[in-house]
């Protein structure tokens, strides 16, 4: 493949509902451009997009997948996004460096929860976006249904740039709107077809459309529009030239119809993306701060001529070739053997073999110039979201924008020892795919690891135990309850041991009083006689501060109370730093018994959006989750719940919201407050607790 420059390069993500046919699209346009002679298969484990061990397994895209191919002289760099929610990251990371999206519809299901979602996040990016409703060849495939909600949910700019016919399983043709002419496929899946001219109803139906088209891109175009006023009409060539203005301003949302398996429309999806699709050249300036401790900003032009900025968006672990930094290049061009800043971290790093890559299949370049998108492999330093610029013109991009958290869990290593190697893994892991997170967390005394989804956490320690070798167990996280006070309570506590060997004596006369909440904890010394020598109030503040720590009713953190120490007792032998410690910490526990403790339990915003007909559902299961909710919300053939659910019941939510939608439904969560435990659960929580403390009886 000849060096491409940015006139020529057109990036865009493949995004969309899971399983709406994004990879056999990707299939598809491979296939056309002759890069492989045979379409594979999701089923059958064949596609170039879908080459890893754990989505053939699966038979489903998990990480997103770099096709680069040329096509009527233009680099196609497509990046395949998976569907399923757990990735979202991948979708993140794919917008962040594409240059416009093409949301994937099935049309059979019309416009999911996750084409909702890819839409928001496209439109955060601010790129063009088209779409393409695929699977036509279905027996309930409906195209106007699609570009009607369409419309609806996304503006009227979303407009068909040709109509399906003979949907379903003999969907072989497709009415052309800006051609005015006939497409029909050779039904054979070779992606071939012949043009002739519309006829019947197609004449009308298509030529209203043309006119439609001919007025929506002179409207993006206030020169068009003039010359549209003037004589009513536009020439071929003005609608033509419009066109990729049209699409560049978002004056225009194309909709494409195809069938991805039997390759229906696709060949004619890549003739007019290569013809007018943005290219990377359209986008000529990157802007970005000078440092990660200078936040000015600076704008810079995106040529080939200039220092070389870059930005890598993904990084993954390869069998048999390590680590590849998948990057893009927005000025300047990235060199095999050449040293570049990578100035996210401030340090040096020194490039290795650039590859061009279609799925697994490597082409070793020696050069990616501005525009384009490779990986390299195996950079030192350099994680994913990090900027590689030159030296002598520093510059950092933004990172991605990452979801938040949906799901956590503990793990527990199998074997002894294993804990080198564990948290090699796991930074390892977090290095690449930013979303998976980790981290002791010292109140639950586990290891916390964090994603969006089961699925996703799953496929974290698979790759622990296969890269790295170690085993772990993931366990329910405990669930950080903690325990507080409601009045003041009050206790005067003696420690004595005055049998055999130093003896030890110790009393301390305590009260403790409720802090609102919020306020963590507080220790206070109020002592006015001279009961109790100064030097042991570091001593009973140690004991306290164990106690805060260790919890008094069930074992949780005490917040939100202040601990005054106000007199007491010693001994002028006995008395000691030990003893006056346990003597703190038993002055707490007993005033914190006394000031009616109760526990609290951590409580998570969630938010839901399900199609309308699975809402009793989830109201209901949002209730026996112990669950309030707060609001909801239409959002076309959506709707969108806000609840309030205790920690504690929260587990495996996504899965179960999968199970109860059929995949229909996503969520978000996030910590709200702390709030007061109902009593009864409360009593199930000390209980459990004291099972576990206590010896048993006998
Ligand atoms: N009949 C029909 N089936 C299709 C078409 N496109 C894809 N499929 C099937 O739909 C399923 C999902 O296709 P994929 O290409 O994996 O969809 P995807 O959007 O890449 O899925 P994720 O990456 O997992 O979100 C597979 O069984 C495909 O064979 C189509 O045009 N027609
Ligand atoms: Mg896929």
């Amino acid at each position: 493949m000849a060096v491409m420059t940015a006139q020529d390069i057109l990036n865009f993500a493949l995004v969309g509902h899971g399983t709406s046919g994004k990879t056999m699209l990707t299939e598809a346009m491979l296939f056309n451009n002759g890069a492989i002679n045979r379409m594979g298969s999701i089923e059958e484990g064949s596609t170039v997009s879908d080459y890893h061990e754990d989505e053939i397994e699966r038979n489903i895209s998990i990480n997103s997948s770099l096709l680069s191919f040329t096509h009527q002289e233009k680099k196609f760099n497509v990046l395949d996004t998976p569907g399923y929610t757990d990735f979202y990251g991948e979708v993140k990371g794919a917008l962040r460096v594409a240059d416009f999206a093409v949301v994937v519809v099935n049309g059979v299901n019309n416009i999911e929860v996750g084409t909702d979602q890819v839409w928001n996040s496209v439109s955060t990016y601010g790129i063009p976006h088209l779409i393409v409703v695929n699977m036509l060849d279905k027996e309930n495939a409906n195209f106007d249904a699609v570009v009607d909600e369409a419309r609806q949910r996304f503006g009227p700019k979303v407009f068909p740039l040709g109509l399906p016919v003979n949907v379903g399983p003999g969907f072989n043709k497709i009415a052309d709107v800006l051609r005015n002419e006939l497409f029909t496929y050779e039904g054979n899946g070779s992606g071939k077809a012949v043009k002739s001219s519309l006829e019947g109803e197609w004449v009308d139906k298509i030529g209203k459309l043309h006119g439609e088209l001919i007025e929506l891109v002179a409207e993006a175009d206030d020169t068009l529009l003039e010359k549209f006023f003037e004589k009513d009409e536009l020439t071929e060539d003005e609608l033509r030239g419009g066109l990729h203005g049209a699409f560049m301003s978002h004056g225009l949302i194309p909709v494409f119809p195809i069938s991805a398996t039997t390759n229906i429309g696709v060949s004619r999806f890549m003739d007019v993306l290569a013809k007018y699709g943005p290219c990377a050249a359209d986008f000529s300036q990157i802007s970005g701060t000078k440092s990660t401790s200078d936040d000015t900003v600076i704008t810079r032009d995106a040529n080939a001529d200039g220092p070389t900025v870059a930005l890598v968006f993904k990084t993954m672990g390869e069998a048999h070739l390590g680590e590849l930094s998948f990057f893009r290049v927005y000025a300047g061009s990235l060199k095999t053997g050449s040293d570049i800043r990578n100035t996210t971290r401030d340090r040096d790093e020194r490039i290795g073999s650039i590859y061009s890559m279609n799925g697994n299949i490597r082409k070793e370049i020696n050069e990616a110039l501005a525009g384009d998108i490779a990986a390299v492999v195996k950079l030192k330093n350099t994680h994913t979201g990090d900027t590689l610029a030159d030296k002598i013109e520093p510059i950092v991009l933004p990172g991605l924008a990452l979801p938040e958290h949906k799901i956590r869990a503990a793990i527990v290593p199998r074997a002894k020892g294993d804990e080198d190697k564990l948290s090699t893994g796991l930074s390892t892991l977090h290095e690449e795919d930013p979303t998976f997170v980790y981290g002791y967390d010292p109140e639950l005394k586990q290891t916390i690891i964090s994603g969006q989804g089961e699925l996703h956490l799953e496929t974290a320690v698979k790759r622990l135990k296969q890269r790295f070798k170690v085993e772990v167990d993931m366990v329910q996280p405990r669930v950080p309850f903690r325990e507080t006070i409601t009045q003041k309570g009050e206790s005067k506590f003696r420690h004595k041991k005055q049998s055999g060997g130093a003896g030890q004596f110790a009393e301390v006369w305590m009260y403790v009083e409720p802090l609102p909440p919020g306020s963590g904890v507080q220790f206070e010394s109020k002592l006015h006689g001279m009961a109790i020598d100064r030097v042991f109030i570091p001593s009973i503040e140690k004991g306290v501060m164990a106690a805060i720590e260790e919890g008094v009713l069930a074992g949780y953190h005490c917040v939100d109370l202040k601990a005054v120490v106000y007199d007491g007792k010693q001994h002028p032998v006995d008395s000691k730093d030990i003893a006056f410690q346990i003597a703190g910490r038993g002055a707490f526990k007993e005033a914190f018994m006394a000031a009616k403790p109760k526990l609290l339990e951590p409580i998570y915003q969630v938010e839901v959006s399900v199609p309308e007909e699975y809402m009793g559902d989830i109201m209901g299961d949002v209730s026996a989750r112990r669950g309030k909710i707060l609001g909801m919300e239409t959002e076309g053939r959506l709707q969108k719940v806000k609840a309030q659910i205790p920690l504690a019941n929260l587990d495996h939510y996504a899965t179960a919201l999968r199970s109860m939608t059929g995949g229909r439904g996503i969520h978000s969560q996030r910590f709200s407050s702390y709030d007061p435990m109902p009593l009864d659960v409360q009593r199930k929580v000390v209980a459990e607790y004291k099972a576990t403390t206590e010896s048993p009886a006998g």
